[in-house]
């Protein structure tokens, strides 16, 4: 069959006009966020329906057509991108709340559900759906529970894994599977809802989600730290933590800082300069809280930890004051960072963090390094900027190398190479440097049971062999 009649016949399982085969759509759809890989899907099909991604499947096992799906293409690792004629699956049809139980605190999401979307629902019932980050105006729920994703308030919530009371998703053979029917407590054996968390697509679709929510936080307020230096931000963490239950603690960088302020729509948060910044957040709910938490910010001073800070007053301050950690992703994106997304216990971040500085220092020393990230989770984001001179492929390329070195240094830490962005296609290959041999073939040997002719998402997680 040529591959025009093999589309032809993909046309007839969906709704008119559903199948798009266009350069700008291939182009639009066949990419995230990442810079490296040229997309080339070879159609984009939207179901409406979960008998409809059925028979997508079915298709695709019966053509041995690759499907990658695709959600909001916010992520940073190469997973949801098409590069090799797959055929895309858009869930930007299926993006409807289906029901909500106030007694359960669940919301029946459909895979599309813009992350937002989801925030303000739950918002509206005077509740709250707490997994947040800076792409949730664009992300979907699909794609979240594809890559368990993480955000700014894990230290409280967790990751997007908490959150998943019940899926259904539509495995690589095209069988429909209903996993944990939303229950609290299930003894029956495998919890096979969480393998598809977090598997990239790569087991199967997720086509229906219920997610739990929480009750809404009280008062909300941050504070922003300056520290002499990177050690310094430890003993913050810890003397918070013993004082007050926090929802956020994250650090940037004074490089990160700069480009945020070099914008011109972001205040700055004191006048002193310091070389990190800490931000951290809790729940202000009586006076006595805001008190400790002042309390606890005089004793870091005194400590010599803390050279200045600033604790927001108002809705505007605590927006504002999250705008210097939220924006950096998207403002240092211009520069075409070359991206890492690496973990390690919360107790062994200093000593982590200094070793890999040394090897950045060493082989980076012409590129600009910005360091920000989930610090309280263990969870650091480097990101080294490419000089405007030099080619993307250029850069790739000797970033690359410098990776080997670092992902060493993870492995020697026992650390994650992706803590919360996924493996993807960007680090398939060390993945031997977080699993090992035994692990990995465990995994594949799971994806055979999914996914017998490898068409879901295949050449993510697993190089292709
Ligand atoms: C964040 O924490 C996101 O802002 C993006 O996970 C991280 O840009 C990055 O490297
Ligand atoms: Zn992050």
């Amino acid at each position: 069959m040529t591959q025009s009649v093999v589309i032809d016949e993909l046309m007839t399982l969906v709704d008119p006009g559903k199948v798009l085969t266009d350069p700008a759509s291939l182009d639009a759809y066949g990419k995230d966020w990442t810079k490296h890989y040229p997309p080339a899907p070879s159609a984009i099909v939207f179901p409406k329906t979960i008998d409809q991604v059925q028979a997508i499947v079915r298709w695709a096992n019966r053509h041995k057509v690759a499907l990658v799906p695709s959600g909001g293409r916010t992520g940073l690792s190469g997973a949801a991108v098409a590069a090799h004629g797959e055929v895309v699956v858009a869930f930007d049809y299926m993006n409807q709340i289906l029901a909500f139980n106030e007694f359960d605190r669940t919301v029946v999401c459909q895979p599309g559900v813009v992350t937002r979307q989801l925030q303000q629902f739950a918002e509206d019932q005077g509740l709250y759906y707490p997994v947040d980050f800076a792409s949730s105006g664009s992300s979907q729920i699909g794609g979240n529970i594809g890559t368990n994703a993480g955000g700014i308030k894990v230290i409280r919530y967790g990751m997007t894994r908490n959150w998943v009371a019940g899926l259904k998703v539509v495995t690589g053979k095209g069988e429909l599977l209903e996993l944990n029917k939303d229950l609290i407590k299930n003894a029956t054996g495998y919890d096979l809802r969480q393998l598809f968390i977090g598997a990239e697509g790569t087991l199967g679709f997720v086509v229906e989600a219920t997610m739990r929510l929480d009750r809404a936080p009280r008062n909300l307020t941050a504070m922003v730290l300056g520290t002499p230096d990177f050690d310094a931000i430890m003993p913050v963490l810890h003397a918070f933590q013993g004082k007050l239950d926090l929802t956020a603690f994250e650090f940037f960088s004074d490089k990160g800082l700069a480009r945020i302020l070099a914008r011109g729509d972001v205040p700055a948060p004191f006048g002193t300069d310091c070389p990190f910044y800490a931000l951290l957040e809790f729940e202000a709910s009586t006076e006595e809280v805001a008190n400790e938490a002042l309390a606890t910010f005089e004793h870091c001073v005194e400590q010599g930890w803390v050279l200045d800070g600033v604790m927001s007053q108002s809705d505007t301050q605590l927006k504002n004051l999250w705008k210097l950690r939220e924006y950096l992703s998207e403002t240092i994106s211009h520069w075409t960072p070359y991206k890492n997304d690496i973990s390690v216990t919360v107790s062994k971040v200093p000593a982590f963090l200094r070793d890999i500085d040394a090897i950045v220092g060493e082989h980076y020393p012409d590129y600009e390094v910005v360091w920000y990230g989930h610090i309280g989770d263990g969870n650091l984001h480097l990101n080294i900027l490419k000089p405007d001179h030099m080619s993307k492929d250029d850069f790739f390329a000797s970033c690359a190398k410098v990776n080997k070195w670092v992902f060493e240094i993870v492995e020697r830490y026992s650390g994650s190479i992706s803590a919360e962005h996924g493996v993807g296609m960007t680090k398939r290959d060390y993945l031997g440097y977080s699993r090992s041999p035994e692990e990995i073939a465990c995994m594949k040997a799971i994806k055979a049971v999914f996914d017998p002719n490898g068409i879901m998402n295949p050449g993510k997680i697993f190089a292709p062999e």
